[in-house]
């Protein structure tokens, strides 16, 4: 006779990874708990990791361009309202809605998952633009905002910080393609995108000498300690990371010191590690300029304009829905 079925998604998906055959995995979008979004904000100031001020830099030196291709100048008054995929609070969008408010009163409906960043974000650039946060996952949210939209506006969606890295890679197209779908012909994605880098700047960017980002993807063992009534010894584990040169991608893991058994009540489970066996935890895709522009034609987009920062190989991307 099988067990229940679970009723606990985190349990559900944790049993699934650490009971698959090969390699044992956990998503990669349990790391941000509370603990986890606060370490996810330490690694962004980091030395080592440049991918997020390569992103608020282009940003901020070519907003403007941005929305000169977007706003339609034949619409009158101009009409372009902004969404942003995981919003967070904000605060690389700063620059483009100050760009819009050069031209039109700016609309900015942040979408996240997290009540307190969307907070954080409608007190920030509230003076800025009329903010509707929403909380809610990516595409229900950008569906939502594709329902109450009136005739003749144009969307502009933000999808920035390189987090379509960490989906697997049909997957990335797969929900560029679910996006365009949220879209009519005409509106935009501005896709941001950490760009392929030598390997020892990668590895750095992964596993910085002061240990935030193993602390970062310890953090998720803690939280199935916490949240599923489970036995995970921290100290046995060590965060471990390697590039794929093939697959243009960190892989992040969890790396079994000793034979140990753990736990995980809630997920009526009970799992073996041998010594260095690894949980795959994340990946973290790197990109060519040129791939943007496969991914954008075979998701229903055309690359309209890439802007790259010159200090850490990192692309903007404007995709137009074809
Ligand atoms: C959120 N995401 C784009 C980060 C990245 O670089 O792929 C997550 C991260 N994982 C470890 N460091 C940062």
């Amino acid at each position: 006779m099988s067990a229940p079925a679970l009723d606990n998604d985190f349990a559900r998906e944790v049993r699934a990874g650490l009971t698959r055959a090969g390699q044992k995995t956990l998503p990669c979008s349990y790391l941000y708990d509370d603990v986890g979004s606060a370490l996810f904000e330490a690694i962004t100031y980091l030395p080592e990791y440049g991918l997020t001020r390569a992103d608020a830099r282009v940003i901020q030196a070519h907003a403007g361009d941005l929305i000169d291709s977007v706003a339609r100048s034949d619409s009158l008054p101009p009409n372009l309202i902004t969404a942003e995929l995981g919003s967070g609070s904000g605060a690389k969008t700063r620059a483009i809605l100050e760009s819009l408010r050069e031209r039109q009163a700016a609309v900015y409906y942040p979408i996240d998952l997290s009540a307190t960043a969307l907070e954080k974000c409608a007190q920030e650039l509230g003076p800025l633009a009329t903010v509707f946060p929403m909380r809610a996952a990516y595409l229900d949210g950008l569906r939502e905002v594709a329902e109450r939209r009136v005739p003749g506006q144009t969307l502009l969606v933000l999808f920035l910080g390189s987090t379509i890295g960490n989906f697997e890679a049909d997957r990335a197209v797969d929900f560029l393609y679910a996006i365009r779908q949220c879209l009519e012909a005409g509106d935009a994605l501005l896709l941001g995108t950490d760009l392929v880098k030598p390997v020892e700047q990668l590895l750095a960017a992964y596993d910085d000498p002061t240990g935030v980002t193993a602390a970062f993807n310890l953090n998720l063992l803690a939280r199935i300690n916490r949240e599923l009534d489970a036995d995970f010894d921290l100290r046995q584990f060590e965060h471990v990371v390697q590039y794929s040169q093939e697959a243009q991608r960190i892989e992040m893991h969890l790396r079994s010191r000793i034979r140990q058994i753990v736990r995980i009540r809630t997920a009526r489970l009970v799992v073996d590690f041998a010594p260095h066996e690894t949980i795959w935890t994340e990946a973290c895709h790197k990109f060519r300029p040129e791939q943007i522009c496969v991914m954008a034609r075979a998701s229903g987009f055309r690359l309209s304009a890439q802007w790259v920062d010159d200090e850490w190989p990192f692309a903007e991307s404007l995709l137009v829905a074809a």
